[in-house]
């Protein structure tokens, strides 16, 4: 029985993903079986709620004002209108809502007050609602949590060192900050990051053991393979290997074993052969509809197909882990 560790070591971590494709998969799975139901696959879906013009320079990011990218810039949506959305994807099995905002980090201000307003219409749905804002205080935190979200997400994205080839604009000490008032909060955190930047394995692995030392750990943790924008920096970097995306994910779901991997952004790139490995290898949440934040996503009909090949169903909100 493995138990749920935060003193792993960085060679503890290369030692478990270097190990035969064959067996990491096998040890990922049996983790996997003990602590979750391996049939139950949570069902996430994102909204754009301000879309484009950040200041940022996350050079993987399409809505950084700085790069010509093609996409609509949209102002902070409709109370209305994103209650609207959320009810089609509960409808669609979804038990979970992510509220995207293209923002550096949330302001005390009108904007905020809206998506106050969203957070309750979304919540009295019945669906886990998620916030993914930027940067936040502690009291915004609180402010979010009263009015009813259930988990924040702010990735690492990568390692320390690679970081700063891939953001300047605010530091890897700042998105710790966050993560920690989110946990003061009360609220439950999702924290992961991107494969398939350029980085090396070890900086896969480093950004791994930093989610892998807060304590507790992260309630869920997406693990996205870059999805390349024209325009952004990071346009021509190739496709992640899709056995790198195998071996990331079971690394997480070992050292990670109650938390939910997320197998998030670049699905559209992956087989259904290749997403059922994944599934096998741990990943125990998707992001579902037809669209990320600004890029595609395979549609709900292509999900619930995949679903009734593999005997996978959507995990219902606010249930705990079994263990
Ligand atoms: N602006 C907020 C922030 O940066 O925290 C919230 C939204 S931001 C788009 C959320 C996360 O999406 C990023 O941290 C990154 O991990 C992921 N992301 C953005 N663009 C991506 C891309 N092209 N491919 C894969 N993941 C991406
Ligand atoms: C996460 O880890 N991935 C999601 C969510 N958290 C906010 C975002 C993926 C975005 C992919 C690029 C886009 O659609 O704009
Ligand atoms: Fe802005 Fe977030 Fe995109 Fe960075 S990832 S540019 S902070 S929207």
């Amino acid at each position: 029985m493995t138990d749920i560790r935060f003193d792993w070591t960085l060679a503890e971590l290369s030692s478990i993903y270097e190990q035969p494709l064959i067996d990491l998969i096998y040890q990922a799975a049996t983790v996997h079986r003990r602590y979750h139901n391996p049939k139950e696959v949570q069902m996430s879906t994102l909204l754009s709620i301000k879309t484009g013009g950040c200041p940022e320079d996350c050079a993987y990011c399409p809505q950084a004002a700085r790069y010509q990218t093609d996409i609509t810039i949209e102002r902070l949506l409709d109370v209305d209108e994103v209650i609207g959305k959320a009810r089609q994807a509960k409808a669609a099995g979804s038990s979970r809502f992510c509220l995207g905002a293209a923002w550096r980090e949330v302001r005390d201000n009108r904007d905020f007050d809206r998506v106050i307003e969203m957070v309750k219409g979304v919540n009295d749905l019945g669906m886990e609602v998620c916030c993914t804002l930027g940067m936040i205080t502690e009291d915004q935190a609180k402010r979010l949590k009263d009015a009813g979200v259930y988990a924040y997400n702010h990735n690492l994205d990568t390692s320390p060192e690679f970081y700063r080839e891939i953001i300047s604009t605010r530091m890897y000490e700042d998105r710790l900050d966050t993560l920690d008032n989110v946990r003061k909060a009360g609220l439950t955190v999702c924290c992961g990051g991107i494969i398939g930047m350029g980085e090396s394995q070890n900086d896969r692995l480093q950004m791994l053991l930093t989610i892998a030392n807060l304590q507790p750990h992260p309630e869920s943790v997406p693990i996205n393979a870059l999805v390349p924008v024209d325009g952004t920096p990071l346009a021509e970097r190739e496709k992640i290997d899709t056995w790198e995306m195998v071996r990331m994910i079971a690394t997480a779901r070992i050292v990670l074993p109650g938390s939910l991997i997320r197998l998030s952004a670049g699905r559209t790139d992956m087989s259904p052969a290749e997403q059922a490995l994944c599934f096998l290898a741990g990943a125990g949440s998707i992001f579902t509809g037809e669209k990320l934040l600004t890029t595609p996503n395979p549609g709900i009909n292509e999900d619930r197909q995949l679903f009734d090949i593999l005997g996978l169903r959507p995990r219902e909100a606010f249930k705990e882990t079994e263990i």
